[in-house]
Parts: C-alpha cells; sequence; structure tokens
C-alpha cells in the first residue's frame, strides 16, 4: 500500500457538481475504512478566507491558502478533499508543488457552462447574466481546464455513482486505499 495520503483536488465551474462529487466520495471513503476530511466554500470561505472576495488576486489568495491547509491535514494523515473553482491553472499548479510527488490528484468535474446555467442551484448564473454578479466564473471571468488532470469526471454524461468510481478506481489502482 502507497504510504501517501493524498489531496484530491476538484476543479471546475461553479454547478459543475465539486460539492456533490466530494460529497459522494467522502462518504464511499469512510465506507472503505479510510479517512477523509473535506474542506469546500462553507467551511473555509466563511472561516480562514473570509476576508477573501472573487478578484482574480483574491482567489489566488483563497487557493494558496486551501493548498497549505491541505498540505497539514496531509501531514497529519488525512486524505484531504477540496472543492474549489480553483480557475487558474498556475495556482493548482502550485499547490501540486507545495506536495510531494502523487500527492496531489486532480479531478477534473468537467461540465459545459450550458448545463451548469441550466442547473443554476443558487441563481448565481441568472444574476450573472443580468450584470448584478461581476467576474462570474464561466460567464465574465475565466475557468482554465486542467491539461493534465488525473481524473476526468463528466456530470453531464455520468451518473454519480459511475464519477464516484472513477475517483475510487483511481485511488485503488495506484494504491491509495
Ligand atoms: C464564481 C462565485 C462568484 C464569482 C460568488 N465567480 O455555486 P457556488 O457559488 O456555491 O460556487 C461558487 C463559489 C466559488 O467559490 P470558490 O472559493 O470555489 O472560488 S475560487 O476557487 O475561484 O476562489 C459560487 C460563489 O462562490 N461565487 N461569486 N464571481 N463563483
Amino acid at each position: 500500500k502507497n504510504h501517501k495520503s493524498p489531496v484530491i483536488w476538484f476543479t471546475g465551474l461553479s454547478g459543475s457538481g465539486k460539492s456533490t462529487v466530494s460529497v459522494e466520495l467522502e462518504k464511499a471513503l469512510y465506507e472503505h475504512g479510510a479517512h477523509a476530511y473535506r474542506l469546500d466554500g462553507d467551511n473555509v470561505r466563511h472561516g480562514l478566507n473570509k476576508n477573501l472576495g472573487f478578484s482574480p488576486e483574491d482567489r489566488k489568495e483563497n487557493i494558496r491558502r486551501i493548498g497549505e491547509v491541505a498540505k497539514l491535514m496531509n501531514d497529519a494523515g488525512l486524505i484531504t478533499l477540496t472543492a474549489f473553482i480553483s480557475p487558474y491553472r498556475e495556482d493548482r499548479d502550485q499547490v501540486r508543488e507545495l506536495l510531494e510527488d502523487g500527492e496531489f490528484i486532480e479531478v477534473f468535474v468537467k461540465c459545459s457552462v450550458e448545463e451548469c446555467e441550466k442547473r443554476d442551484p443558487k441563481g448565481l448564473y441568472q444574476k450573472a447574466r443580468a450584470g448584478e454578479i461581476k467576474g462570474f466564473t464561466g460567464i465574465d471571468a475565466p475557468y482554465e481546464e486542467p491539461k493534465n488532470p488525473e481524473v476526468v469526471v463528466e456530470t453531464d454524461k455520468m451518473e454519480l455513482h459511475e464519477s464516484v468510481e472513477a475517483i475510487m478506481n483511481y485511488l485503488k489502482e495506484k494504491q491509495y486505499i
């Protein structure tokens, strides 16, 4: 068994399914007997990072801090799941650099803007289209797709359980679990 505990880094648009897939993965890991902890907007953007907004600089700092926290949790032996848009390739690569080889598992939660906008669970795309939110990812702020993610899950084509299985299979194949 691989002695490393990984950081499973979800990246994708708002509404792509990062939270949903990561919550289900956390359950699957628990059932498998692995200890995982999930960082998301609810426990990070409302606490540690509550002084940050959505400018490019703030997003960069958001991701930097989350990377550092994930590293600490990793050192403590937990499998760490993070669910943030993390729109900039450079920022994600910086987190990869922070960790040892093989400790960073980038999961691209792939879903078209059209589909995310159709889902629009919080009505944010509608607000962005109306100009009530400026700099919304996918509308008037960039999302840079990963070039070599460890795993891709296509939530507009796959069932939730298939996405979770794809990640679990990767973790088993590479002997993280
Ligand atoms: C994108 C925004 C924005 C802007 C508020 N752009 O669907 P949500 O609501 O729950 O997910 C989005 C969340 C993004 O926060 P992250 O920390 O993941 O972003 S980043 O990694 O880029 O720092 C959305 C909401 O916050 N939200 N304004 N302008 N998403």
